[in-house]
């Protein structure tokens, strides 16, 4: 059994025997690119399967020659399966005696790396070092496929967000969105706001060490993503949830006077005031500033749980963000409720609160061509508890059990949202009550697996039962890179 997550569109097994991964080399293209692709799939093979899988740089420099067995990386527009357009196309052959990944891009090829890292987990060829012989043809249903983290409330360094890209990379995921600021703390260096981090970098929840990404830090934390195939989002959460604003720059309340820290739980208290002079000149600075420091496209500005404001000032500030990105050369993102108001067409809007959500404007939107990304917490708010009495998380958005996180359609969660007005699918996990990494993967863990599946996976190819076997067969990797996971009863674990 291939055990492969998410599942691809195709794999057919072939009449042959494994390939010996012990002694194989990395052969790709002489682009940079290329070249570091294949130095990170070497890595990435080693590790999987226990043995020494090298590139053909490494043998030219010792002057050996390499006609062991090899493992080719290639570009090829007719890579994936027959008639897929999608970006991230890509096949991998594997026979006793070659293995082929080809693919349309090199977000492909990352892919194609994956695939080839669970094939080479010492379990799958039934012999340890080899990889089984198969024909992969596979194709994503959504180009976005993305975990949204949380570092506000709780900080999570540079080391956690690269295990978390490891473990996003090797589902499939291609975006990290990083929830940079709120109430509780503000996470990001911003040149021209030094008391952004000089004063609210130092609080987090309940007094918890803050903490933030230096831009050096950011500009490495985004390379390490992009050799894994995962583009960084930032958001700047405003007009709501900005103590951490305020509680830095008086002079952008009403009355002048800077904010009390916050280390509580509450949201929706906090608010900018549009008609105040230093408002648009400090929202300028700041996604001025993430705008030359992100490698993305898109920058997000939140735009969420703003209760404390009228609509017709909500209305101002969305449009105005909307300008200041644009103006930085970013496209936007924002959550839902920047659709309550009138949106762009061109600004990606992402779904999360099943409960106080207006449908009728996000329906509008999206019939004036709004593309959605969708995280609906009762299915992919991986901070929900899995069950009532569970130590860590929360339960706003109902529990979460591995079920609900795999068994649903993004196409029914939002009557009159489907199709191609879907872009594609986040996880989101909420720090209040996550402190270590450990915490954090455990209500990640199994349950970011099951995500995954839904944004890759077409919906009639997908199979709760044949998930959860093919789930087990991936603990010897969790245990092997000491990730902690939820062994929860809907899985019968070995
Ligand atoms: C809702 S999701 C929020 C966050 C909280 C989260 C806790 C969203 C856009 N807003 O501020 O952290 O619930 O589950």
């Amino acid at each position: 059994m291939h055990s492969l997550i998410p599942r691809p569109l195709s794999l057919r097994a072939e009449d042959d025997t494994t390939f010996p991964l012990a002694g194989a080399t990395l052969h790709g293209g002489s682009t940079e690119p290329e070249q570091r692709l294949v130095r990170r799939a070497a890595e990435t093979l080693t590790r999987a399967a226990g043995v020494v899988v090298s590139t053909d740089s490494t043998d030219n420099s010792t002057g050996n020659s390499t006609d062991g067995p090899t493992i080719e990386l290639r570009l090829d527009p007719n890579a994936g399966p027959a008639g897929s357009t999608s970006e991230d196309r890509y096949s991998v052959e594997v026979t006793a005696r070659g293995v082929t990944a080809r693919a349309a891009a090199v977000s492909g090829l990352h892919l194609a790396v994956a695939t080839l890292a669970q094939l080479a987990r010492p379990e799958v060829a039934g012999v340890p070092a080899h990889l089984p012989p198969v024909v992969v043809e596979d194709a994503p249903r959504y180009a976005w496929r993305g975990l949204s983290v949380d570092i506000a409330r709780n900080f999570f360094g540079p080391e956690s967000l690269q295990r978390v890209i490891d473990l996003a990379a090797s589902y499939k995921l291609n975006r990290l969105h990083l929830h940079l600021t709120d109430d509780q703390g503000w996470r990001i260096e911003i040149p021209s706001r030094p008391l952004l981090t000089d004063i609210s970098s130092k609080t987090a929840m309940n007094g918890n060490p803050g903490g933030y990404l230096t831009l050096d830090e950011y500009e490495a934390l985004q390379n390490y993503a992009e050799d894994r195939g995962i583009v960084i989002v930032p958001e700047i959460d405003v007009p709501g949830h900005v103590n951490a604003v305020t509680h830095a720059y008086g002079d952008l309340m009403p009355d002048g006077k800077e904010t009390a820290a916050y280390e509580g739980m509450e949201v929706g208290f906090s608010k900018l005031t549009y008609d105040l002079e230093t408002t648009e000149p400090f929202l300028r600075d700041v996604f001025g500033d993430l705008a030359a420091a992100t490698h993305g496209d898109y920058l997000h500005f939140g735009g969420d749980e703003v209760q404390q404001m009228k609509d017709g000032e909500f209305g101002k500030f969305v449009e105005l963000l909307e300008r200041i990105i644009l103006d930085t050369g970013k496209k936007v993102a924002a959550w839902h409720e920047a659709a309550h108001a009138d949106v762009r067409p061109e600004t990606l809007v992402q779904f999360w609160d099943t409960k106080h959500v207006q449908l009728p404007p996000l329906q509008r939107a999206a019939a004036r061509g709004t593309r959605f990304i969708m995280s609906p917490g009762d299915h992919t708010y991986l901070d929900m508890k899995y069950t009532p009495d569970y130590p860590l998380g929360q339960d706003w958005a109902g529990l979460v059990e591995l079920e609900d996180a795999y068994v649903w359609n993004p196409d029914e969660a939002v009557e009159g949202i489907s199709g191609d007005s879907i872009v594609g699918v986040e996880a989101a996990i909420w720090t209040e009550t996550l402190v270590t990494l450990d915490e954090l993967n455990d209500m990640l863990m199994p349950r970011l697996p099951a995500v995954a599946e839904v944004a890759w996976t077409r919906q009639d190819d997908k199979d709760w039962d044949g998930f959860r076997e093919r789930l087990v067969q991936h603990v010897p990797a969790w245990e092997r890179d000491g990730i902690v996971f939820h062994r929860t009863p809907q899985v019968e674990w070995e």
